[in-house]
């Protein structure tokens, strides 16, 4: 399955990757916003990868119930790194998403969460066309002085958790503007996923580069 064979089904398919360390909220975010681009008319699928189960799609099944259909959320076992089967060899993940798309064949945005993983983690560019990377403060506010590619080259940095921060002895400003320093340039955006702060920019950013990819 190439990157050509699923572009080329009967609607343009924006696919979004999620990746980060593992409990950053890459979950949450993606239950936060699925209402969000369902209000928007979008039709959207889910695919999660997790090593050994179907934890998170289960979790997003429960939280979703009534505004997602649970057929249009998958789950891959990958019973391996998290980052290989997202980078370095993306077929199950391609297999998912073409067996999502012939069954819902009027799906326009895919959103795939990587499992959790380090700072090395990317997605390969023939499974997604946009990339973020969610750090969130309880890591410490020194995690984007650590750099990585997610961190300095994703399409969006999400520094979530900002309610927890001071609990935590983060400096949420630092975290910040660190962010955008080792970024040059690029976005990044803070978050709360249970409250839904910054859900709506995330919204707005995607279908900024939706347009990118498909205009
Ligand atoms: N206080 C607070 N808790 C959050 C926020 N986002 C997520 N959580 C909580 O953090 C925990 C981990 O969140 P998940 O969404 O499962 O994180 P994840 O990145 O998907 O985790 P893995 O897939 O296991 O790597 C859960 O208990 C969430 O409820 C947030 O913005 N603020
Ligand atoms: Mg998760």
């Amino acid at each position: 399955m190439s990157d050509g064979q699923l572009s080329s089904q009967r609607h343009p398919v924006f696919r979004i990757g999620f990746g980060g360390p593992v409990g950053s909220g890459k979950t949450a975010l993606i239950e936060a916003l699925v209402p969000l681009l369902i209000e928007r008319g979008h039709s959207v699928g889910v695919i999660t990868n997790d090593i050994y189960t179907q934890e998170d799609a289960n979790h997003i099944r429960r939280e979703l119930h009534g505004v997602l259909d649970p057929a249009r959320i998958v789950g891959v076992e990958t019973g391996s790194c998290p980052h290989t089967a997202v980078r370095d060899d993306p077929t199950m993940n391609l297999m998912a998403a073409a067996e999502m798309t012939d069954q819902f064949p009027d799906i326009d945005t895919l959103l795939f969460e990587s499992g959790g993983d380090n700072l090395t983690l990317t997605f390969s560019p023939a499974l997604v066309e946009t990339y973020v990377f969610i750090l969130d403060t309880a890591e410490g506010d020194k995690m984007p002085r650590k750099r990585g590619p997610g961190v300095t080259e994703s399409d969006l940095l999400i520094i979530n958790k900002t309610d927890i921060a001071p609990f935590v002895r983060c400096d949420l400003d630092t975290m910040l503007n660190d962010a955008k320093h080792v970024r040059g340039g690029l976005p990044v955006l803070p978050t709360n996923a249970l409250t839904g702060d910054g859900l709506s920019e995330l919204t707005e950013f995607l279908e900024t580069q939706r347009a990118q990819h498909h205009n």
